[in-house]
């Protein structure tokens, strides 16, 4: 189809516009549909194409990839899910930020006036002097925002500007998987990954706390990947998880119903059956890994310390690991436990993979180690067909964003901590709170830019109390927050900024670190003018940087449709496959399939694990990791955490064995469902139409409380009180409940309590992190629920 610029151009060529015929042919413009391609940038990991249709200045439909031969088999066509195909709803959406405004209330009361982009520039400019001046860079904070992915007008620019003004606090870590970010390194020298395809080569495909029918969505994406994976060889499929997924009820032969936070425990069983039946692979376990017995433990470790001496009840601990032990921990039948490890011993190729639901808990950087040593006891590791634990892994692309410079401030905070170093910055250290880059923080936070994201509030841990820490105006002095919608963390800024939204301005998006086997670049191009006075990221820091005397060093001469073009073109240098910028333009996304060739995790090192070294100290898998105990020798911890070299199960807060059971017996959690990618889409009445948020809770939990399906219920701790109608069904076991998370908080006095009937799960979550990563522990709850 022809495009309004198209046309524009060809008319222009032929000299219409001075002609009287040009005249009419300009008045029929904005009637002539266009199409233009786009680009869903939320992260839901992937990133999906999206084609815009406009007339008169107006986006009137989405479609999605659908750019090739309906049967192309590959490059196949990616196709964006019911969210991304909402874009449309999100751009005419009435929460749409619209001007640049000012707080005139009290901070997080949500009152705002009109101000114009002269005035928001110079305030933000003048605070960030003042703060820069009064407590140097390390008191200014970039927000963890995860919302907004393209490759030029996004974090990018803002984390550009911040660099040229002198650094910013960093974070380390994510909400998404700080706890096994931080520990299977130590174990397999990283995160090693098979290609979904992979999995096409297995008999047993396990899944642990894993659902990619729900959290890998796009078609032709992974989710897609693994389901042509799972019908082309018809692998046996067990899914283990507290919850009925989509992906149990779809894809698997079996469901595992296991209590959260417990998987250490239902592994540790498995571990004892094979030892006794001599089933665990004694070889691979010899010469490829560090602690698994005596023989093969470091020199520094204690005695008894190995792997095999915990399992069998010779550790400190003096307790066998048997299934009966297990039972009673995961809820799990005994007889299922030892079904299950027979199974597992006796079918291969093994493809283990774990979500990210299972390590983010408070014990979550042993439990993700632990899912890993069911392949590694079993040595079903870098074999075709297996998988190293870790989620079902990607394509690498090496795209080029927009250059954010260097950063000279050296201080790291565990990304969970933002709100302790509010407060009390200054005490935290490398021992106490695992700040890394300097010995010890030299200052509290004190500003704060939060550009397309949501965590200054509703997606992080405990809201009221993120709600006293953000009131307190002499702590966070100045809180920017630039947004598409009037989310609950806007609410909480001093200066609020209208980003742009979609096809309202130029960029381009790149796969999103799980798109499986394919990689992809895609165009966003602008086929709308912003209805207000909405300015893209690139723009508005541009504005800030020449208020500041930045805008050469900021812009170094380029647009942001120069950057965009530059920034393809130095990706195209690593990637020759990829067409010439302006065909890829044209075309509005490019595809690269079967770029990664090493498709099966650690094939290399199981080859030639001498050649081949995997990246630990030394070069073989670390089931009991030296340099993981060396580094916290001298950490003082919380009262229940647990640092182990090797992956052990230990009950913590929260779960059942706190003495807050009594009065919360029912362990919570929230999990990424079809309704939202965390907090965006959360306005869309027709997204909220189709996934109505409710507590998800067992029945003969609902019959011990007298609630009935669609029940209104307070689910409520310590920490806060949310209101929900209750979905009543088996599809959860007993004694757990989840809600899914992203809903936005909303606080309401009702008689006398403050309610959040919002909805928002964050309202029940613990701010205290996890023991090593110091990660969010946000899986990690325990509640009670009555009707309401
Ligand atoms: N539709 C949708 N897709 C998304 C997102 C979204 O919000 N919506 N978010 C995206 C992002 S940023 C991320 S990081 C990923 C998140 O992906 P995940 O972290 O993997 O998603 P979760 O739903 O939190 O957890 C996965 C599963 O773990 C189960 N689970 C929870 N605790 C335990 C446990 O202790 N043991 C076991 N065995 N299972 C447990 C839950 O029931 C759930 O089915 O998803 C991405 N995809
Ligand atoms: N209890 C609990 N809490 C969780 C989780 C959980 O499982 N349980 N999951 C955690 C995980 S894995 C993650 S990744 C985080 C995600 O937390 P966030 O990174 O905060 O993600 P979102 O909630 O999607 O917020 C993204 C924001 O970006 C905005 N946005 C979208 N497009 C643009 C744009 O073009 N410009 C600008 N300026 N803004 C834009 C959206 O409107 C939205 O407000 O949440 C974490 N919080
Ligand atoms: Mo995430």
């Amino acid at each position: 189809m022809l495009s309004r610029r198209d046309f524009l151009k060809a008319g222009t060529a032929v000299g219409l516009p001075c002609s009287p015929l040009a005249s009419a042919v300009a008045q029929a413009l904005p009637e002539i549909e266009s199409s233009s391609w786009c680009a869903c940038v939320i992260n839901c990991g992937q990133r999906c194409p999206v084609r815009c249709f406009t007339k008169k200045g107006q986006v009137i439909r989405i479609e999605t990839d659908n750019s090739l031969p309906d049967a192309t088999p590959s490059p196949r066509q990616l196709r964006a899910c019911q969210r991304g195909r909402s874009m449309r709803e999100r751009i005419y959406s009435d929460d749409r930020l619209k001007y640049p405004m000012k707080r005139v209330g009290e901070r997080g009361e949500g009152k705002f006036e009109r101000i114009s982009w002269d005035e928001a520039v110079k305030t933000i400019a003048d605070n960030w002097k003042r703060i820069r001046d009064q407590y140097g860079n390390d008191a200014i904070y970039w927000q963890y925002c995860s919302g907004q992915q393209s490759i030029v007008s996004s974090r990018r620019a803002w984390q550009r500007l911040m660099n040229l003004m002198g650094g910013f606090l960093k974070y380390y870590g994510s909400y998404s998987n700080a706890q096994l970010q931080e520990a299977l390194p130590y174990m397999l020298g990283g995160r090693p990954a098979s290609l979904p395809s992979e999995i096409a080569n297995s008999n047993l495909y396990v899944l642990f706390g894993n659902n990619p029918s729900s959290t890998r969505p796009s078609g032709g994406g992974k989710g897609y990947q693994i389901d042509m994976a799972v019908t082309k060889h018809m692998p046996k499929v067990i899914v283990i998880d507290p919850a009925f997924t989509d992906t149990a009820a779809t894809k698997a032969d079996q469901w595992i119903p296991i209590r959260p936070g417990t998987d250490a425990a239902l592994v540790a069983a498995l571990a004892y059956q094979w030892i006794n039946k001599n089933q665990v692979d004694q070889d691979f376990l010899d010469k490829y890994c560090v602690g698994y017995d005596e023989k093969t433990l470091p020199a520094s470790a204690p005695k008894n310390s190995d792997y095999k001496s915990y399992i069998l009840g010779n550790g400190p601990d003096k307790q066998p690991k048997t299934p009966e032990w297990a039972s009673k921990i995961t809820g799990i039948p005994v007889k299922t436990i030892v079904d299950l490890a027979e199974e597992m011993a006796s079918t291969k190729p093994l493809f283990v993979s774990q979500g990210w639901g299972p390590q983010r808990q408070a014990n979550g950087e042993h439990t993700c180690r632990a899912i890993s040593m069911v392949p590694i006891l079993l040595g079903q590791i870098g074999l075709p067909g297996t998988n190293a634990g870790e989620h079902e892994g990607n394509t690498p692309f090496p795209a080029v964003y927009l250059p954010v410079g260097k950063n000279p401030v050296k201080a790291t905070i565990p990304v969970y901590m933002w709100t302790d170093a509010i407060l009390r910055g200054k005490e935290m250290s490398r021992t106490t709170d695992g700040v890394k880059g300097v010995e010890k923080l030299s200052q509290n936070i004190k500003m704060i830019i939060n550009s397309g994201g949501n965590t200054m509030i509703n997606q992080h841990g405990d809201c009221n109390w993120t709600d006293k820490v953000l009131r307190n105006e002499k702590d966070l002095e100045f809180l920017v927050v630039c947004d598409n919608m009037m989310t609950p963390s806007c609410r909480y800024a001093d200066i609020l900024l209208p980003d742009t939204l979609g096809p309202e301005t130029v960029d381009m998006a790149c796969q999103g670190g799980s798109h499986g086997d394919v990689a992809c670049m895609l165009a966003i191009q602008k086929a709308v003018d912003p209805q207000f006075e909405q300015k893209p990221s690139w723009e508005i820091c541009r504005l800030i940087a020449k208020e500041l005397g930045l805008e050469d060093a900021y812009t170094e001469g380029k647009s942001q449709e120069d950057w965009v073009r530059w920034c393809y073109n130095e990706t195209r240098k690593k990637v020759p496959e990829l067409p010439e910028f302006d065909v890829f333009w044209k075309d509005g996304m490019a595809k690269v399939w079967n770029r990664r060739k090493d498709t099966i995790a650690l094939e290399a090192f199981r080859k030639d694990p001498v050649a081949n070294k995997i990246k630990t100290p030394s070069g073989k898998i670390e089931i009991y990791s030296e340099a993981l105990a060396n580094r916290v020798k001298d950490w003082t911890l919380p009262e229940g955490d647990i640092i182990s070299p090797i992956p052990v199960f230990y009950s913590t807060w929260d779960m059942p064995g706190d003495p807050l059971e009594k009065k919360y017996p029912l362990q919570c959690f929230g999990y990424h469902g079809h309704g939202r990618i965390h907090s965006t889409f959360h306005n869309l009445p027709r997204l909220r139409d189709v996934h109505p948020d409710s507590v998800i809770m067992n029945t003969l939990d609902a019959e011990a409380r007298g609630i009935k399906d669609g029940d209104k219920v307070y689910i409520f701790n310590d920490r806060g009180t949310v209101l929900l109608p209750a979905r009543v069904t088996p599809r959860i076991m007993p004694g757990v409940c989840t809600i899914p998370q992203g809903a936005w908080f909303k606080p309401e006095t009702i008689n006398g309590q403050v309610v959040d009937v919002g909805g928002c799960i964050n309202t029940l979550t613990n701010h205290r992190p996890s023991s090593l990563a110091k990660g969010n522990a946000q899986h990690n709850i325990l509640v009670e629920i009555r009707k309401a």
